[in-house]
């Protein structure tokens, strides 16, 4: 009932051929319908309900993916390029929104479904992680000049490790749901690193690191790439495009793209960060980027990479000892597993730093 009265805002109204849940993603509620438009030509939108829990604020959001994504278009457009597959499009509501309102207080968007393209969960060809590794390093290219400062913070520190660190601590203090007697080893992991967690906010703090426009969840299925020509497309799942650092969506790349395993892998023996890959990925965004970052983010890429997996598994084990209020689960004990992985990752990319720092001098120029 509720899609329906979705679907009316944008004008579709019937000749509905197909509706089907969509996509891996963690948070949103993501769909492709299939309808008729106009003449017998058939139309594919992606609908998404957006996750209102994790955004508190979906105006902002969209006010973001807004400007981004005409900023993104008017550079494809002068280049001679095809904006409907460089960037995201949103698709306007009848009454011209970017979102639309069910009766529950829903929010509701649609964007162009991007067709001839896939977002692939694995690693199954490394040019295809080369491609994803330019497709993030253009978008940061991109935006190099967009005034970061006109940015709504989404999730306010998104990606702070020090303070993700924090919330942990006091959630095992409360333990709201009894778990934490059972992952002390991961609590102990986590606390142990304490110190190195602070690293890249401080040196942003310090002005060492700049605060770019940020993607803040490059992970390898937020993007497409194109059946025909395997290049790389563009970045999808622009909700958390805000200010952050460069360093750490280079970081969230590596801990999903370069990991020998999936992010939840219950083999722990599978696990480990894979350094062809590291540096397949190091170079592909190098490339992309072309000189836009300061040598200092070159320099701490490892350590992006490295915090940012790190951050990552704190945050699934928050989700786990919160009673999993967070991320999508799809069995028991799935976020700490997940937390698992994570964690397993950050031990080997501790005992191959010297390589990771090693690959990156190598591209740093
Ligand atoms: P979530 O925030 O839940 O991860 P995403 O916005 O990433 O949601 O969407 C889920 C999946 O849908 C993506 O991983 C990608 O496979 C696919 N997707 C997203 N946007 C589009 C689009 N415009 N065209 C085609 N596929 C898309
Ligand atoms: C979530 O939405 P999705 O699945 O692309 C999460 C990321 C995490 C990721 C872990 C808004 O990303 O921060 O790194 O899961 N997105 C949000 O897989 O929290
Ligand atoms: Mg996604």
């Amino acid at each position: 009932m509720e899609k329906q009265e979705v679907l009316s805002a944008y004008g579709i109204e019937d000749g509905i051929i197909s509706d089907r849940p969509y996509g891996t993603g963690h948070i949103n509620d993501t769909f492709v319908i299939e309808y008729m438009h106009g003449e017998g030509s058939r139309k594919k939108i992606l609908l998404q309900k957006m996750n209102h829990k994790v955004f508190k604020r979906p105006e902002a959001v969209m006010e973001n993916i807004q400007n981004v994504t005409a900023y993104i278009r008017e550079q494809a457009i002068k280049r001679g390029g095809d904006p409907r597959r460089e960037t995201l499009n949103i698709i306007l509501t009848e009454n011209g929104k970017p979102y639309c309102r069910d009766l529950t207080g829903g929010y509701w968007r649609a964007y162009d479904f991007i067709e001839g393209a896939t977002a692939y969960d694995r690693v199954e060809d490394p040019e295809c992680f080369y491609q994803s590794a330019i497709v993030f390093g253009n978008f940061q290219r991109l935006l190099s000049e967009y005034p970061v400062e006109n940015l709504n913070e989404t999730i306010a520190d998104f990606h702070n490790t020090a303070k993700r660190l924090e919330m942990l601590k006091k959630v095992v203090a409360e333990d709201p749901c009894g778990r934490a007697s059972g992952v002390q080893e991961e609590i102990d992991f986590a606390i142990e690193r304490e110190k190195e967690a602070h690293v890249l906010t401080e040196m942003a703090e310090r002005g060492e690191l700049p605060v770019r426009v940020t993607h803040n969840d490059t992970k390898l299925n937020n993007v497409m790439i194109d059946d025909t020509t395997g290049k790389g497309l563009c970045v999808v799942d622009l909700d958390t495009v805000m200010p952050g650092l460069s360093v750490y969506d280079f970081g969230d790349s590596i801990r999903f793209g370069a990991s020998t395993a999936a992010e939840d892998e219950q083999d722990l023996s599978k696990v480990s960060c894979d350094m062809i890959l590291f540096e397949i990925y190091t170079r592909g965004y190098l490339e992309g980027c072309a000189g836009k970052l300061t040598k200092k983010e070159i320099e701490m890429m490892p350590m992006g990479a490295k915090l940012m997996t790190f951050e990552c598994g704190i945050r699934f084990l928050i989700d786990y000892l919160q009673g999993d209020v967070y991320f999508k689960i799809h069995r028991e004990n799935h976020n700490l597993e997940r937390c698992r992985t994570q964690f397993r990752l950050v031990a080997d990319m501790e005992n191959k730093w010297e390589i990771m720092n090693r690959i990156v001098k190598k591209y740093a120029k």
